[in-house]
C-alpha cells in the first residue's frame, strides 16, 4: 500500500479513535459500561464505519458487533480480528477500540485497492470485557465463543440487576447462553490489535511489538467486619475498626507484591456501607487484582494474600471474607500466528520485539476457540485506563501497516 494512502487511512483511523471517544455515558469523562446507551450509540456508529468499508453488520443476542466480508473463494474459512468496546470509567479512547477500528480501516484500503481476500474476516466489537458493570468479566467473547454460562447471568449489577435481566431487557426477548459463533475447524485464527498499556515498547522506541502471552490473572473480594461505634465515645482500645484493618491489608499488598517483580497486586476499590465521618466504620469490602505470567507464582500469591488479610483480621478481633470473581490462566499466544505477525512487524519496522501482556484481553478467551496472536502498540508512558491514554498517528500508521501485510501475507498461506 502506498505511503500516502497508508498515512491518510491513519489519520482517518486517528479521527474516528477522537469521534468514539466522544461516545460516553458520562458527560465529560468516557464510560461505556455493558448494554448501555452509549453502547449503544458506539455500536451504530461504527456499523456505519464497517458497511462503508463492505462489511455485513449484525449485533448478537449478547451486544456483541460483528462485521462480516465474505470471500467468493469456495470453502473459505475465517479470520478473527477485534477487541471490546466497552470502557473503564474515565478511560481513554484507546483501549478496546483501537482493535476494532484500525482493522476496518484496513480492510476499506484493501477494498480500495481491489483486493479480494481468499478467506472470510469477521471484526468483532465485544460488549464487555473490562468487569465495570458486572463482576466477571470478558461476558461479550465468552458469548461469542458459546462459554457464557448459566451461573454467569445470575451476576448483579450495582442496581441489583441480574446480567440475565439486562440482556432480556436490551433484546427484548428470552435469552440463554448462546452457542459458539463458529466452530474451531472453520476459523483461521483471531488477531487482537491494542495498546500496550506498558512502558516497554516506549523504552525500546518500538511503535509496535507482538504478544508472547497474557498474563494469569486472579481478582476477588475481601470482606472485613468489626464493630460501628461511636466515633467520639469509643476509647482506641475497645475498637474493632473494619477500615483500619483494610488499610493495614492494603499496604501490606503493596509491600508483598512489591518485593517481587513482576507480581502485581492492586486494591482498586474500597467501599464502606453506611460511612459516616463519625462512625467507626463496622465494615469494608476492598478488592483485590493480582497477576503474574505464572499460574503457580499467581496462585501461591492469592493464597499468601488472603492467609495475610486472615492474620491481621485475627489480631485486630476482625472477621474476614475472601471471595474469589475471577480467575483466568496465563494464555500462551499461538506460536504460528504469532510468527507470521511478527514476520509482518519486522517488514515494517525492521525488528519484532516479544511482550508479555500484563493486562487480560478478549484473546483469553477466544484462545479458547482458535489461535490468537496480539500485536501490541506504544502508548505514552504506558499509561492507560486514564484520558491522557495516547498512541502517536504515526504509530497507528505502522500498525495499520503490519496489519495489512499480515492479512495480504496470510491471502498466500490460507
Ligand atoms: O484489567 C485488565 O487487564 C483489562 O484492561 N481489562
Ligand atoms: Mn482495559
Ligand atoms: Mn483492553
Amino acid at each position: 500500500m502506498n505511503q500516502t494512502a497508508l498515512t491518510a487511512a491513519a489519520r482517518l483511523l486517528d479521527k474516528r479513535l477522537d469521534e468514539l471517544g466522544r461516545v460516553t455515558d458520562e458527560p465529560g469523562r468516557l464510560t461505556r459500561t455493558f448494554l448501555s446507551p452509549a453502547m449503544e450509540r458506539a455500536n451504530s456508529l461504527i456499523g456505519g464505519w464497517m458497511r462503508e468499508a463492505g462489511l455485513t453488520v449484525r449485533e448478537d443476542e449478547t451486544g456483541n458487533l460483528i462485521g462480516r466480508l465474505e470471500s467468493p473463494a469456495p470453502g473459505a474459512r475465517t479470520l478473527l480480528l477485534g477487541s471490546h468496546l466497552d470502557t473503564v470509567r474515565n478511560a481513554g479512547r484507546f483501549d478496546g477500540a483501537l482493535g476494532v477500528l484500525l482493522p476496518i480501516v484496513a480492510l476499506a484500503e484493501l477494498k480500495e485497492r481491489g483486493v479480494t481476500l481468499p478467506y472470510h474476516v469477521e471484526i468483532l466489537g465485544f460488549s464487555e470485557e473490562e468487569a465495570v458493570r458486572f463482576t466477571g468479566a470478558y461476558i461479550g467473547s465468552k458469548a461469542y465463543t458459546g462459554r457464557l454460562r448459566q451461573s454467569d447471568l445470575k451476576l448483579k449489577d450495582a442496581r441489583n440487576h441480574t446480567l440475565l435481566e439486562v440482556i432480556e431487557a436490551h433484546a427484548g426477548q428470552r435469552y440463554s447462553p448462546p452457542k459458539a459463533a463458529h466452530r474451531s475447524s472453520e476459523l483461521l485464527g483471531y488477531l487482537e490489535v491494542h495498546i500496550e498499556q506498558g512502558p516497554v515498547l516506549e523504552a525500546k522506541k518500538l511503535a509496535v511489538g507482538v504478544v508472547s502471552a497474557i498474563a494469569s490473572q486472579t481478582r476477588g473480594r475481601l470482606t472485613f467486619r468489626g464493630k460501628a461505634g461511636h466515633a467520639g465515645t469509643t476509647p482506641m482500645d475497645l475498637r474493632r475498626d473494619a477500615l483500619a484493618g483494610a488499610a493495614e491489608f492494603i499496604l501490606f499488598a503493596e509491600a508483598f507484591a512489591g518485593a517481587r517483580p513482576p507480581l502485581v497486586a492492586t486494591v482498586g476499590t474500597i467501599n464502606v456501607p453506611g460511612s459516616a465521618a463519625n462512625v467507626i466504620p463496622g465494615e469494608v469490602v476492598v478488592s483485590l487484582d493480582v497477576r503474574h505470567p505464572s499460574d503457580a507464582t499467581c496462585a501461591a500469591a492469592v493464597a499468601e494474600l488472603v492467609r495475610q488479610a486472615q492474620r491481621t483480621a485475627r489480631r485486630r478481633q476482625l472477621a474476614c471474607e475472601w471471595h474469589p470473581t475471577m480467575q483466568h490462566e496465563a494464555t500462551p499466544c499461538s506460536v504460528p500466528l504469532t510468527t507470521q505477525l511478527a514476520r509482518s512487524v519486522r517488514a515494517v519496522q525492521g525488528t519484532s520485539l516479544p511482550l508479555v501482556s500484563g493486562a487480560g484481553h478478549d484473546a483469553v478467551i477466544m484462545a479458547k476457540l482458535t489461535p490468537v496472536a496480539m500485536l501490541f502498540v506504544r502508548c505514552r508512558n504506558g499509561l492507560s485506563h486514564h484520558p491522557d491514554e495516547y498512541a502517536s498517528p504515526k504509530d497507528l500508521e505502522v500498525a495499520l501497516q503490519v496489519v495489512v501485510d499480515f492479512l495480504l501475507r496470510l491471502s498466500t498461506k490460507s
